[in-house]
């Protein structure tokens, strides 16, 4: 029998395998212009975590499926997330530097060239999905995904929530709001890549409604466990510890209900994601819950 690597050697393992396969999704011909060629490429090759890539390999082996059939989808899922990173840092938006230790997109090919790269990247994932079928997933699958795809990055989903946060900035006055945001900003893409990854392989229906409640519990307690960091972090830098010091810094979760209570949120939810994992009758869900246990258990 052979031995089932740790946690960390196989996220490394599938961040490889999707960093190989990604450096071939993007066209590489003359009839694309160069520098819209380079700046694809900068965003998607900069080194991000490949959480999303993760849920749809680990998600499809949970399943019995193959590693081959879902990686398309895993590939088309960073791009995804890739193009809203790189639109998210665009001076009309979040206006940053940085981005994952590099200079952003815009930065170093303008913003006219980040913004194009970024619609290219989207455009170019619905098309990476259907790659899936020379791999053996069904066109009835592939369409479902290209569909569930549409509805999380799109206005009911990841762009919904991104504009949420944007109008949140004049001011949020109830948690709701931020649940609305954490939800659709952050747990849209969990959802997605899970279900897709779980389509793949042939995945029932009672297995992807406990998926899409294992992703949504999941993406939330992340999102929360990011703001408690946050916290922290301001509170480390700033020698503050009151809640009314909390609530004069950001919009976060501590900031609505204080830290305990926050940190209390993120154990329930957890737990109720590896309840929604237990419910998903899955061939094995041991790598699912180590990957839950990891992201909502990080300090930093
Ligand atoms: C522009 C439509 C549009 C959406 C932007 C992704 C996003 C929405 C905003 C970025 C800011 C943010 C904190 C979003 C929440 C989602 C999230 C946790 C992003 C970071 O994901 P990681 O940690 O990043 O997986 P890496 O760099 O490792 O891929």
């Amino acid at each position: 029998m052979t031995s089932r690597p740790d946690l960390q050697t196989y996220m490394q393992e599938i961040a490889t395998y999707v960093g190989d396969q990604l450096k071939f999704v993007l066209p590489i011909e003359w009839s694309v212009p160069v520098n819209l060629q380079e700046s694809m490429q900068y965003s998607l090759m900069a080194g991000g975590k490949r959480l999303r890539p993760l849920f749809v390999i680990a998600a499809a082996e949970a399943l019995g499926g193959s590693r081959e059939a879902a990686l398309p989808v895993a590939c088309a899922v960073e791009m995804v997330h890739t193009y809203s990173l790189v639109h998210d840092d665009l001076p009309a938006m979040d206006n940053d530097d940085y981005r994952r230790g590099k200079l952003t997109n815009h930065k170093v090919y303008g913003e006219a060239m980040a913004i194009l790269a970024g619609d290219a990247l989207l455009t170019q994932a619905f098309y990476t999905v259907t790659q899936a079928s020379k791999a053996g997933v069904s066109a009835e699958a592939l369409l479902a995904i290209v569909s569930d795809m549409s509805e999380y990055a799109g206005p009911r989903g990841m762009v919904g929530g991104q504009v949420a946060d944007m109008e949140g900035e004049q001011g949020m006055t109830e948690i709701a709001q931020l649940e609305y945001i954490h939800l659709h900003k952050t747990a849209d893409l969990f959802m997605f890549s899970l279900t897709a990854g779980a389509r793949t392989a042939g995945a029932t229906q009672q297995q992807l409604d406990a998926l899409r409640r294992f992703g949504s519990d999941l993406g939330l307690a992340f999102q929360i466990q990011d703001d408690i960091l946050d916290v922290i972090g301001d509170e480390a830098l700033l020698g503050k510890k009151t809640q009314s010091d909390i609530k004069a810094q950001k919009v976060t979760y501590p900031y609505f209900i204080g830290l305990e209570a926050s940190q209390a949120e993120v154990a329930r939810l957890t737990e109720s994601a590896k309840q929604a994992l237990a419910e998903a009758n899955l061939a094995d869900s041991q790598r699912l819950t180590e990957i839950a246990d990891y992201l909502v258990k990080r300090d930093h």
